[in-house]
C-alpha cells in the first residue's frame, strides 16, 4: 500500500524554537523570556536563526521531497504588547518566509500559538483570564486577512494540553506551578473557547481556506488490563489529556463519562470550574466547522493505579530512567518490559499511534481529516566530518508511517505527516543536546547539513512508499 499523490511529507517548526532574534526587529517579549533567563539553563537565542536562514531551509524542503512546512507566526512579532499597536516588520517577515514557501512548492501549514504568549497577556494570567480569548480572537482575525492570498491551511492552537499540564501540573513551563489540575482544566476549557471562536471567525468571513487545532494526544493503557484500579487509573489519564480536549473539538459539549472524571480531579483539589452556558454554544457550532485535526503523537503511556503523594520529576537532560510521574488520585506511568525508550524515556510505541487514529473515527465519527502535525525522535546525533547517521531516527519514523499507512487502509482519513522537527532547534525544557531535525543545525555557524533520516524520507517522499 502506497500513500496517496497528495499526502503532505512535511517537516514541522515553531516559532520561538527555531526563529531566534526573540527581542529583535520589533518583537515583544513572550512569557518564555525572563522565565529562561531566570533558569539560566539556556535561551531561544539564536537557536536555528530561521528569521535569516528560511532561504535555506525552505530550498532544502524543496531539495529534500517535503512538499509541507508548519510554521507557527509569533503572536509577539506581530502584536508587541499582544494587542494593539502593530509591528510592521514583523508583518513583513511572515510575508517574506510564506512568498518564499510557495518559491519552493512548500505548503505552509501555520499555527497562531505555539506555546508563546506574549508576556504582557500573560503576565495577567494567560489564558486563565478572558481577556486573552477576545487578544487571540482579535490577533487571529488580523493574520487571517492580512495572509489570505498566501496561508490556506491554518491551526489556531499547538498541543492544548501541553500548556496546561507543563504550565500547572509538571511545572516545566513558565511559571513553573505544579499539581493544579484545576487550573489545567480551566486553561485547556479557555483555549478551546477561543479556538472556536477564531473558528467561527474564519468561517463567517468566507475565506477559502481550512482551519483546525492541533492537540498532543497519547494512548493511555491500563498497565496490568486485567486489573479494574489500572484501567481507572488510565481512563483518569485519558480523560485529562485526550477525552477532554477531543470531547470540546468534536462534540463542543464535555459527555458525562468525562465530566465524572473532570469533576471527581476537580473536587478533590478543592477547586470550581468556570463553564459558561455561552462557551458550549460557541463550542458546539466549532465542533462542526473544523476542517480537521492536527494530532501531534510521540508516545503512549502505561498507567498504574497510584494513591501515594504527587511526585513528578521531567527528564529534560536525557539521563535515561529518570523521569517520575505520579498523580495522586490519576495514577502513576510504568515502564513497560518489551517497549524501549528515548533516553529521555519517551516510550517508542508506533502501534499506539494507530489506537489513537482508529480511536478518532470511532468515537467522533464526525472528524473530517487528520493531520500528523508533529512525530519523530529526539536523539544525541553524532556528527562525523559532516555524516549524521541518525538510523534509530529513521526506523522510528519508518515504523510510524507504517502504522499511519494501516490508519488509512482502517479508514481513517490520515492526510499529511509533518516531521518534528525540519531541522535542529531549541527544545523548551531540554535546550539543544536534544535534536530532533532531519537537517542538523551547526548552532556555531548556522550551516545545515542533511541527516541519513533527510534522504531517506525523500525517497518515501518521492515513491510514497516505506
Ligand atoms: C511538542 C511541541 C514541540 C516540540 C516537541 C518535542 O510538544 O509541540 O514544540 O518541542 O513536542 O518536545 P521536546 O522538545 O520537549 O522534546
Amino acid at each position: 500500500m502506497k500513500f496517496s499523490d497528495d499526502f503532505i511529507f512535511g517537516g514541522a517548526t515553531a516559532a520561538y524554537q527555531c526563529e531566534g532574534s526573540t527581542l529583535e526587529y520589533g518583537k515583544g517579549k513572550v512569557s518564555w523570556d525572563d522565565f529562561l533567563a531566570k533558569q539560566g539553563r539556556f535561551k531561544a537565542d539564536p537557536a536555528s536563526d530561521f528569521y535569516h536562514q528560511y532561504g535555506q531551509d525552505l530550498k532544502l524542503c524543496n531539495m529534500f521531497g517535503i512538499n509541507g512546512i508548519r510554521i507557527s507566526i509569533s503572536w509577539a512579532r506581530i502584536f508587541p504588547e499582544g494587542t494593539g499597536r502593530i509591528n510592521q516588520e514583523g508583518v513583513d517577515f511572515y510575508h517574506r518566509v510564506f512568498q518564499e514557501c510557495h518559491k519552493n512548492h512548500v505548503e505552509p501549514f501555520v499555527t497562531l500559538h505555539h506555546f508563546d504568549t506574549p508576556d504582557t497577556l500573560y503576565q495577567k494570567g494567560d489564558f486563565l483570564n478572558r481577556d486573552t480569548i477576545d487578544a487571540f480572537v482579535e490577533f487571529s482575525k488580523y493574520c487571517f486577512e492580512e495572509y489570505k492570498n498566501e496561508v490556506t491551511y491554518w491551526f489556531t492552537f499547538n498541543e492544548i494540553w501541553a500548556v496546561a499540564t507543563n504550565t500547572y501540573i509538571e511545572g516545566t513551563f513558565p511559571n513553573g506551578e505544579k499539581y493544579n489540575m484545576t487550573k489545567a482544566f480551566q486553561i485547556m476549557h479557555n483555549m478551546m473557547v477561543a479556538h472556536a471562536l477564531a473558528v467561527l471567525e474564519y468561517k463567517k468571513a468566507g475565506y477559502n481556506g481550512k482551519i483546525g487545532v492541533v492537540q498532543s494526544l497519547e494512548y493511555k493503557y491500563p498497565f496490568d488490563e486485567n486489573n479494574l484500579d489500572d484501567i481507572q487509573a488510565a481512563k483518569n489519564e485519558d480523560v485529562l489529556q485526550n477525552q477532554f480536549l477531543l470531547d470540546a473539538t468534536f462534540k463542543g459539549y464535555y459527555s458525562t463519562e468525562t465530566m465524572e472524571i473532570v469533576n471527581r480531579l476537580v473536587s478533590i483539589n478543592n477547586g470550581t470550574l468556570e463553564l459558561l452556558d455561552e462557551d458550549f454554544d460557541v463550542l458546539k457550532q466549532a465542533a462542526l466547522l473544523n476542517d480537521y485535526m492536527g494530532m501531534n503523537y510521540y508516545q503512549s503511556r502505561f498507567i498504574q493505579h497510584y494513591e501515594g503523594e504527587n511526585d513528578i520529576h521531567h527528564n529534560g537532560t536525557g539521563e535515561k530512567g529518570t523521569s517520575r510521574f505520579c498523580l495522586k488520585n490519576v495514577g502513576r506511568r510504568m515502564e513497560k518490559e518489551g517497549i524501549p525508550r528515548t533516553d529521555w524515556d519517551w516510550l517508542i510505541h508506533p502501534e499506539s499511534m494507530f489506537d489513537m487514529l482508529v480511536r478518532i473515527r470511532q468515537q467522533y465519527p464526525n472528524y473530517k481529516a487528520i493531520y500528523i502535525t508533529e512525530n519523530g525522535m529526539g536523539y544525541k546525533d553524532d556528527f562525523e566530518d559532516g555524516i549524521i547517521d541518525d538510523e534509530p531516527r529513521i526506523d522510528f519514523i519508518r515504523r510510524h508511517l507504517e502504522f499511519t499507512l494501516k490508519a488509512i487502509e482502517a479508514g481513517v482519513n490520515v492526510k499529511g505527516y509533518f516531521v518534528w522537527s525540519l531541522m535542529d532547534m531549541f527544545s523548551w525544557t531540554n535546550g539543544y543536546n536534544k535534536r530532533y531535525g532531519l537537517f542538523y543545525v551547526d548552532y556555531e555557524t548556522q550551516k545545515r547539513y542533511p541527516k541519513a533520516s533527510a534522504y531517506w524520507y525523500k525517497r518515501v517522499s518521492e515513491t510514497k512508499e516505506v
